[in-house]
């Protein structure tokens, strides 16, 4: 079957996160952050792994962004270390004008070679000073001003050349990982044994209203004072996976997926895409452990319209409704999460990692459902895929990549899919220009358009990495073909 057409203007290129790559973790006066110190913990809670020297981007930047001219990218989505800015993080802490520098060599490098960038304020590595100062996210009222601080100084220093800002990426996996099952810094947790501190009942919903209000911090503040002069965009990466239900015969399983998504999702979409209070089933199940916007919250949030929603979208799965009386650790919204549903059908093919498997058609679905419910612009901050056995694999067998290529390809034709659907969708960004650190997994996860050899820090491209502008141009100049109609977003509904 031919390719699907993509908008003529379509964005693409290629993301990476400054902790998953730069390493250099004590040069030029960076400060620690939480990653760091999450690293270090003993027993390992990271496979042994630490961004100590992760990529070497930090040296090697030059040779990455020859990388992404010689890929044909247009763009490239990369993530500021906040501790290199402002080593301890804080409003009236220092500013750090090494930390400075690299990122204006970074970027001055990019517009050398005719790419775009697109920077990440936030990609978890919150500065170990504030955290232990006053808790960092978990201080609502001192974190949003220490992060408007910091977006403040990069929009001073940065916003002459760059255009295109996105404040926070993945605010559920910050909260979520981080403070509800602790498997990401700072790895707070009541309901994992390697966690010595935290309350999953309720750390990450104070956490997830912090992330909120410094987002909307961040872009009034942008809209305020920087818009005008510097004429870019501004928004947020939003994780999320579509759900299905798992019985497509039983009413309570489709609302166990709406009620996934919107735990998912609405959390932060009503607040920051509508200015809303945060969806109802979320108050229904967690009641007071959920904080309240203030009117003075939803002013801020009003003065806080952004150009486009950030989607970071590698699967999606099948949701179960639960007859129980939630847990007050539960964070999923009563569901079971499951790849199979109640016929043994899997959700999609499997890739390298466990929680990944290959579903073009929920992205369609995804993408079209979000559209229609929050109505911005969608720019795709991430996709991508591990290919099945890459973690064992040489370089000479993981640079023949047909898994990652079919994965592109399918997820590139559901975008254009979702764009007759009659949805607003902008750009794509592949994860991840080159294998890197993947957090607690370690490096043995690669997603990675680019063999990365940790022992000689050599990068091999994958064949996928030199097919994807083949793959763009091919959906960019041809004219839209028709398919099946619009896409029925859980549809039929099953007769009870
Ligand atoms: C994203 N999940 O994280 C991050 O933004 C990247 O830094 C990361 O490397 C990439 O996806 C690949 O994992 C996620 O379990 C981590 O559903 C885990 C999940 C989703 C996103």
């Amino acid at each position: 079957m031919s390719p699907v057409s993509l908008p003529s203007d379509f964005e693409w290129g290629f993301a990476t996160a400054a902790y998953q790559i730069e390493g250099a973790v004590d040069e030029d006066g960076r400060g620690k952050s939480i990653w760091d110190t999450f690293c270090h913990l003993q027993p390992t809670r990271t496979k042994g792994a630490d961004g100590d020297v992760a990529c070497d981007h930090y040296h090697r930047y030059e040779e990455d962004l020859d990388l992404l001219s010689r890929y044909g990218a247009a763009s490239y989505r990369f993530s500021i270390s906040w501790s290199r800015i402002i080593p301890l993080g804080g409003r009236d802490d220092p500013v750090n004008e090494a930390g400075i520098a690299f990122y204006d060599k970074l970027i001055d490098a990019l517009l050398a070679r005719g790419i775009t960038p697109w920077v990440t304020l936030y990609h978890w590595d919150l500065p170990q000073g504030i955290h232990d100062r006053y808790g960092g996210w978990l201080n609502v009222e001192e974190s949003q001003l220490d992060f408007e601080r910091y977006a403040k100084v990069c929009y001073e220093r940065f916003g002459d050349r760059v255009k295109n800002w996105i404040t926070i990426n993945e605010p559920w996996i910050v909260s979520i990982f981080g403070y509800g099952n602790g498997w990401n810094a700072p790895g707070r947790s009541s309901i994992n044994p390697m966690a010595v501190q935290g309350d999953t009942s309720t750390e990450p919903w104070i956490v997830g209203k912090a992330l909120i209000m410094s987002h909307a911090r961040a872009t009034s503040l942008y809209n305020r004072d920087f818009r005008h002069s510097q004429k870019g965009k501004i928004g947020i990466s939003l994780n999320g996976d579509y759900y299905e239900p798992w019985d497509s015969q039983d009413r309570r399983d489709y609302e166990a997926a709406e009620r996934r998504m919107e735990f998912h999702i609405g959390w932060f979409a009503n607040p920051v895409c509508l200015a809303q209070d945060y969806p109802e089933c979320m108050r229904a199940q967690l009641g007071e452990r959920l904080p309240h916007f203030t009117e003075s919250d939803f002013a801020l949030l009003r003065n806080a319209d952004m150009d486009f929603y950030g989607m970071n979208y590698y699967t999606s799965q099948y949701a179960q409704n639960r007859g129980t009386i939630p847990l007050d650790t539960d964070f999923l919204g009563n569901v079971n999460e499951l790849q199979e549903n109640k016929d043994g059908m899997s959700i999609g093919e499997k890739s390298g990692v466990s929680w990944l498997r290959s579903t073009p058609n929920l992205f369609r679905k995804h993408l079209t459902r979000v559209y229609r419910k929050y109505g911005k612009p969608i720019y795709v901050t991430e996709n991508g895929c591990p290919c099945p056995g890459e973690d064992k694999m040489t370089c000479e067998e993981a640079v023949n990549d047909d898994y990652r290529v079919q994965y592109f390809a399918d997820h590139l034709d559901a975008i254009g899919r979702s764009c007759e659907d009659g949805s607003d969708i902008r750009g794509y960004f592949a994860w991840s220009l080159m294998d890197n650190l993947e957090w607690s997994d370690g490096y043995g996860v690669r997603f990675g358009v680019t063999f990365t050899d940790y022992d000689t820090l050599e990068r091999t491209p994958k064949r996928s990495a030199l097919l994807l502008k083949k793959m763009f141009d091919e959906r960019m100049s041809t004219t839209r073909e028709h398919d099946a109609g619009p896409v029925g977003l859980n549809d039929p509904k099953p007769r009870m």
